[in-house]
């Protein structure tokens, strides 16, 4: 999908169409990553996925063990979107920056696509100018060094094009390469990554976020989605779209928020409202809309996903069309977001993910059955 997809794509059509001087043309078949963006639009206003940030990696006490999920654990069945991150790769690593070896993430990517479910990957490179900055030090501008006539530039590609090589590894056993939704540069409008709000312009960020995309199909990697995600900072359209990269680029405008989540009602509001404006904004572009990070650290609020997340997702007609929610990872009892068989949130993360419109794996593989 996107851009240089839909413009080789448009070329084809009109290729063929004067080729064919007229005569009826065989439907096109669309690509992995059409039958997605569509599987994710029949959920619209119907139901939504539920996602876990390196659910079959590791959980609570445990890594690495055949078939293991803590949502599974808890909830009787594994989520339907799986949530990955590729920061390390860029550098050659062999492990991500939580460890977590790529040799092993392709297989659970593997996995997840066979079973039907959905994968997303994140990115928190480090710095290309010092490596031995993390994404998350902002003492230094970065992003114009990685621009076209940066310092960085080729550098940067380079590292993209790791990436690259990664994705084009996703193989299936059909012989093609499994879709996905690919979602850098998220939080942009917080001030905590190098690429963040404190340290870049937005036209730069959105030249970079260009430039990602753009060479990544470069490299011959056009099987995913791309997901536009800032974190809570905007409180209209405009504010929303300041480092939008363009329609051509985007297919899944989402929210990361945990913030407003869990600042009692005012924050529900606040939230409610973000959320309504990626919809909306969906709503006019033909893109879908997700609330693609957020949680509550340790849940200490035993009611969070019933009262705050649910909350949220089901507050309007509007919130309601959003596709998919992803809680982030579960490191261990001092990091967590979905809770362990025995804690004080089992119960209510049980009757949130059984509810009618929230989708685990199962559940999802029944849908796409149905609709
Ligand atoms: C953060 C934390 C970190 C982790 C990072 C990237 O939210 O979970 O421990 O390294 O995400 O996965």
């Amino acid at each position: 999908m996107n851009s240089k997809y839909l413009k080789y794509s448009s070329l084809l059509v009109a290729l063929t169409g004067l080729l064919a001087c007229g005569s009826p043309q065989p439907a096109e078949t669309p690509t992995a990553a059409e039958v997605l963006m569509d599987q994710l639009r029949s959920l619209q206003g119907k139901a939504l996925l539920f996602g876990h940030q390196d659910d079959l990696a590791y959980g609570i006490g445990w890594q690495y063990e055949e078939g293991q999920s803590d949502v599974k654990r808890t909830a009787g069945d594994y989520p339907a979107l799986f949530g990955w991150e590729l920061g390390g790769l860029e550098l050659g690593r062999t492990r991500n920056l939580n460890g977590v070896p790529f040799d092993k993430m392709r297989s659970f990517a593997q996995w997840v696509h066979a079973q039907g479910g959905v994968n997303t990957f994140s990115w928190h490179p480090y710095s290309p100018v010092d490596t031995s900055k993390n994404a998350w030090v902002v003492d230094e501008r970065v992003v114009e060094h990685l621009l076209p006539g940066g310092s960085h530039h080729s550098h940067f590609l380079a590292q993209v094009d790791q990436l690259a090589h990664f994705f084009k590894s996703l193989t299936t056993p059909e012989g093609g390469t499994l879709p996905f939704i690919f979602r850098p540069w998220h939080e942009m409008d917080g001030g905590w990554f190098w690429w963040g709000a404190t340290l870049t312009e937005p036209e730069e960020l959105q030249a970079l976020f260009r430039l990602t995309i753009d060479r990544l199909h470069e490299q011959g990697v056009d099987n995913f989605l791309v997901a536009y995600s800032p974190d809570r900072n905007f409180s209209t359209e405009a504010e929303y779209l300041s480092w939008y990269p363009g329609d051509d680029y985007v297919d899944i405008v989402g929210v990361d928020n945990y913030w407003d989540l869990n600042q009692g009602a005012e924050g529900l509001s606040a939230a409610i409202h973000k959320l309504e404006i990626a919809v909306q904004y969906a709503q006019k572009t033909d893109k879908v809309a997700a609330l693609t990070e957020t949680g509550l650290d340790r849940i200490e609020q035993a009611d969070w996903y019933s009262a705050n997340l649910a909350g949220v997702l089901e507050a309007s007609e509007l919130t309601r069309q959003a596709v998919y929610v992803m809680v982030w990872r579960n490191h261990d009892l001092s990091h967590f977001y979905v809770p362990h068989p025995e804690h004080e949130a089992a119960d209510d993360f049980r009757h949130f993910v059984g509810g009618e419109r929230c989708l685990l794996l199962s559940d999802w593989q029944q849908f796409k059955n149905k609709n």
